[in-house]
């Protein structure tokens, strides 16, 4: 079976807890479920996590790397929050690996302060989903099932 991996970076876990202003009311768990529906739609497994670790989500994305080349992986939907404005390790695993992925901001990166419009990511993203809130996660997974079957 195809899987599908979501991965989310730090603070996310918050999500629904607090700045509902910028972030809106939605857990990290509804977000996953919304995802599981798409997932499912596409007979795909869903493999949905989130750390605070920056060389976490880079041993992920190693992992992606090989999963996605034996053709078990169709690719990966990425909010890796701050780490997005700072991470060259993460865009390197992302271009080392040829990994398939797309990067979602749930509110619009561009609108805020200037240290978020820079996106370390942007470049090496297969596309990008940005400020349609926590809706940009399963439109995630629809791009990459127009990328890989559209
Ligand atoms: O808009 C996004 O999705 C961001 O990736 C979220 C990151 C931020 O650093 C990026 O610039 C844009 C922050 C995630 C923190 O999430 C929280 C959610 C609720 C409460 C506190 C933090």
């Amino acid at each position: 079976m195809t899987t599908v991996l979501v991965l989310n970076g730090p603070n996310l876990n918050l999500l629904g807890t607090r700045e509902p202003e910028t972030y809106g009311t939605a857990t990290l768990d509804d977000v996953e479920k919304s995802c599981r529906a798409v997932a499912a739609e596409f007979d795909w497994d869903l493999d949905f996590r989130q750390t605070n670790f920056e060389g976490e989500l880079v041993d992920w994305i190693q992992e992606a790397a090989e999963e996605q080349r034996s053709g078990e992986l169709v690719g990966v939907v990425l909010n890796a929050g701050a780490y997005t404005h700072t991470s060259i390790a993460l865009a390197d695993a992302i271009s080392g690996g040829d990994v398939r992925v797309i990067e979602v901001h749930i509110s619009n990166v561009h609108q805020r302060e200037a240290f978020r419009h820079h996106s370390y990511i942007s470049p090496v993203a297969a596309g990008i989903i940005i400020g349609v809130g926590v809706a940009g996660y399963p439109l995630g997974l629809r791009a990459l099932h127009a990328l890989t079957d559209g």
